[in-house]
């Protein structure tokens, strides 16, 4: 580093918990680095939080739930979430640098994700005092009133990839509907989370509707899953994580959300539009580097075409360019150095079957030393068993497989473990609405593609990309249940 990049954070950042409204140290007084993927570099420390401060937590979040927090009417609640919108707005540069300085993704990514954060408490508070119950008919005698209910207090464990848009949708949401909430970052990516929490105190939220919990996974993490004070869980992040989310969470008999990746693929078939389809082909894998939980990941290129289409993603592929987020590169570096060796471990496997690579881009020669970057890989014809179709590689690594009929395309698309999200290309409107509705996702983008997209849009998954919907009005419900009111009066 040798000009002002990153100048404009303050050095040795150190954040603690918000536990109850204060800053609170871990229990042990022990502190994780942070280091930035964008040059190895010490950015910061965070509170390494234990189980004792999970515990603390959860009981400031159920003070606030049956205190100050809980008496507050709907719209009351959306007007501060509708406060916290607009000062995340009015920090979104800020937020922004602290973002591509803690995680690594272009600083234009990191302003997109604050905006969409302010647009989800928007979206949430306008919501909060919309959402309404029902009344059943019965018997004449009685009057029967279905209430929306929040859970009480909910657990949100957040991952590194996009920090603020999914605190948004789930703290969000929770928040709108009621409950008062206990936040466990990534270790990773947890600053910016903190920067919030710290703006959601200063617009007026009641101590402790709000609880941000920092450290490892296995103890943070695991912790807050289990906690028994907890009602209700909403968990992004690996499978593997995410069932042992669910398992602590079974033990306590509460439900969760759980959004675990996927594998999504894009159809394109011999009609498509390419001119309109290949931005957007490479865009949706290269988009934060391909660590997007909805990064269309696989091409399903109908036969007749998939030579043309293969040297003209590979073309486009050549002139991408990793490097410093604050330089505008098509992509930052990966996470940590575990995902840059992950990623550069399935291309050796995929190269160990046999694969080539037929598209590659570069790293910018004035990426930083020591940062965690990756060269963007574009593998054609790959089969649709090798492991590269199958598994989410989490990185800017993208695959081509030909079909030859619209059977095959479905059965090749629907053909992972996964099902978050899909894309189909073709002209032929029958055709386009026939395979979409044939797709196994919680999402399915027609003649367009829109990772992760969409505060309105409800999203989720099918199968190993988990249960549960978040996003859009679905979301709002998902954090509440309901309570039915039997009132006799003749
Ligand atoms: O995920 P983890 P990691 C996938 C992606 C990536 C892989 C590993 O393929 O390469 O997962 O990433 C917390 N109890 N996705 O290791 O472990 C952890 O602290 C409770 C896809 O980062 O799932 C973090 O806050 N919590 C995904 C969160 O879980 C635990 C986004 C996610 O970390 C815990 C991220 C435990 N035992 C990774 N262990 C997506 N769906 O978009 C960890 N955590």
């Amino acid at each position: 580093m040798n000009d002002q990049i990153g100048a404009r954070l303050a050095p040795n950042m150190v954040f603690q918990n918000l536990i109850g409204g204060q800053d609170r140290p871990a229990s042990d007084g022990m502190m994780l680095d942070v280091f930035s993927p964008v040059d190895g570099s010490l950015l910061a420390q965070i509170a390494a939080g234990t189980a004792q401060d999970i515990d603390e937590a959860v009981a400031a979040a159920r003070a606030a739930f049956d205190g100050a927090w809980g008496r507050l009417t709907a719209t009351e609640r959306g007007r501060l979430l509708m406060k916290l919108s607009l000062a995340v707005e009015a920090h979104a540069d800020e937020l922004a640098i602290l973002e591509s300085r803690d995680n690594g993704k272009p600083l234009r990514q990191s302003r997109a994700d604050a905006i969409a954060l302010a647009r989800y408490f928007e979206f949430y508070g306008s919501a909060a005092d919309k959402l309404h119950g029902d009344v059943i008919p019965y018997l004449n005698t009685h009057f029967i009133g279905v209430e929306r209910v929040p859970h009480g207090v909910t657990g949100h464990i957040v991952p590194w990839n996009y920090p603020m848009q999914i605190l948004g949708r789930s703290v969000g949401a929770a928040l709108a509907a009621g409950n008062a909430t206990v936040v466990k970052p990534a270790e990773d990516a947890s600053l910016t989370i903190l920067r919030v929490a710290g703006l959601a105190r200063e617009v007026g939220f009641p101590d402790g509707a709000l609880n941000i919990v920092t450290g490892l996974g296995r103890t943070a993490g695991a912790a807050l899953a289990a906690h028994p004070g907890i009602d209700f869980i909403s968990f992004t992040g690996s499978p593997e994580t995410g069932t042992a989310v669910q398992t602590a969470a079974a033990k306590n008999h509460v439900g969760v959300t759980l959004e675990l990746g996927g594998k999504s693929a894009q159809v394109v078939f011999d009609d498509a539009d390419l001119k309109r389809a290949l931005p957007t082909l490479v865009n949706a894998i290269i988009q934060n580097g391909g660590q997007t939980c909805s990064a269309g990941s696989r091409l399903l290129i109908q036969r007749g075409i998939f030579q043309d289409v293969v040297d003209a993603v590979a073309e486009r592929f050549g002139k991408l360019r990793a490097g410093h987020p604050e330089r505008e590169p098509d992509l930052g570096p990966m996470i940590n150095q575990a995902q840059q060796r992950r990623v550069l471990g399935y291309l050796e496997r995929g190269r160990n079957e046999g694969l080539t690579v037929i598209g590659e881009g570069a790293v910018a020669p004035d990426a930083p030393e020591g940062g965690y970057y990756v060269t963007p890989a574009f593998l054609a014809p790959v089969p649709h068993e090798s492991i590269l179709s199958q598994e989410e590689v989490f990185g800017p690594v993208l695959v081509a497989t030909p079909f030859d009929g619209e059977a095959e395309a479905i059965r090749l698309a629907n053909g992972t473990p996964f099902g978050l999200a899909a894309g189909v290309w073709t002209k032929d409107a029958m055709r386009s609405t026939r395979v979409a509705r044939s797709m196994r996702a919680g999402q399915v983008f027609v003649n367009c593609y829109g990772a992760g997209g969409g505060i309105e849009l409800p999203f989720g998954g099918f199968g190993r990309s988990g249960h549960g919907r978040e996003k859009g009005f679905e979301g709002l419900v998902e954090f509440t249940t309901t309570k039915t009111l039997v009132i006799a009066h003749g």
